[in-house]
């Protein structure tokens, strides 16, 4: 009995654990090493067009808080650049936002002509997954940047703890079989 009740509770450490692997969000820094800003016109709208966002994400804005700043703004006023009532507000020159929503999550510097000149992005969570860009550069042709890679090796990093545990869940597991 107990036997049975031990190999349950292992079995469903095993499953959460195994399963948490897939909601652990990925971070993108915005603008990749170039980060936030105005020079060298990044262009942010090709930069998050690349990008396959999930719930759980975490954005990252990095910056040199002197210059610039991040604040979430409503659709009108992204397209206007209007800051005047954001949504909210992060200055620290590395902010990690999270993103826990579907749809756009609209973002701009509101120091006067950065927005204008370009420093603003459009975080869009797609609501099915499945018609998001394919992470294989086989079976999607059609997306010619090379992000899949740097992604790739990222998860795996991620994983590798779960990995490891998942691995002593299962040798355990064995064992009290045996046993
Ligand atoms: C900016 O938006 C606010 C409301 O959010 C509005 O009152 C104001 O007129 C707008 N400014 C410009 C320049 O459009
Ligand atoms: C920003 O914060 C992350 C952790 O949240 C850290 O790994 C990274 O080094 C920081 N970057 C800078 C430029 O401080
Ligand atoms: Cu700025």
């Amino acid at each position: 009995m107990a036997l049975v009740l031990e190999n349950t509770v292992l079995a469903v450490l095993f499953f959460i654990l195994t399963s948490v692997q897939v909601s652990i969000g990925e971070v993108h820094k915005v603008g990749d090493s170039a980060g936030w800003t105005t020079i060298g016109n990044v262009d942010y709208k090709q930069w998050s067009a690349t990008k396959n966002f999930q719930i759980g994400d975490v954005i990252v804005f990095e910056y040199n808080p002197q210059f610039h700043n991040v604040m979430q703004v409503t659709h009108a006023e992204y397209k206007s650049c209007n800051a005047s009532s954001p949504i909210s507000t992060h200055t620290t020159g590395n902010d990690s936002i999270t993103i826990n929503t579907h749809g756009h999550h609209f973002f701009m510097c509101a120091v006067p002509g950065h927005c204008q000149a370009g420093q603003k992005v459009d975080i869009n969570v797609l609501r099915s997954p499945s018609v998001a860009p394919s992470p294989s550069p086989l079976s999607s042709p059609v997306h010619t940047v090379p992000a899949p890679s740097p992604n790739a090796a990222r998860f795996s990093a991620l994983n590798k703890p779960f990995e490891k545990l998942g691995w002593l869940l299962l040798v355990l597991q064995l064992l009290f079989v045996v046993s």
